[in-house]
């Protein structure tokens, strides 16, 4: 609490465009399906926007809520296995849910990676 990590709930930490493919949800496999979402790190979670960037700023409507990922628990890797894309991370969550997020360009998912793991580490001692 009160750390640089203490942000507000309603300001992301930082948010981008990213791909995203849920592969596995309570443990069970899902047919692989790469979307572009934009995505928003919040101290203890990861929020994914179906919607544009400017939508989802603006995103107050019931029923066009965005995905909500609990980073409590969660474990935040590299992955070259999970897919055939480059610069892919492997988000694997307490209740058996697996995401993969990429990004081409490497600084943007790798500065997502330490974000999103750091996030995770921190998230459940509040
Ligand atoms: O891990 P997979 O199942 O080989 O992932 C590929 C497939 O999902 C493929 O779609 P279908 O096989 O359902 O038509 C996608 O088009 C590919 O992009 C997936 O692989 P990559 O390596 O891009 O994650």
């Amino acid at each position: 609490i009160g750390g640089p990590g203490g942000a507000e709930l309603s300001v992301p930490l930082q948010s981008t465009y990213l791909n995203k493919a849920k592969i596995v949800e309570g443990g069970k496999k899902l047919r692989k399906n790469w979307t572009s979402a934009w995505v928003a790190l919040g101290s203890d979670h990861l929020l994914f926007y179906k919607e544009s960037k400017q939508e989802a700023l603006v995103n107050m409507k019931p029923g066009n809520r965005p995905e909500e990922v609990d980073l409590c628990g969660a474990m935040v890797e590299w992955t070259k296995e999970k897919s055939s894309r480059k610069h892919v991370i492997q988000i694997t969550t307490s209740v058996g849910d697996e995401y993969l997020l990429q990004s081409d360009d490497y600084p943007t998912i790798s500065k997502w990676h330490s974000a999103i793991k750091m996030a995770a580490d921190r998230s459940c001692s509040g």
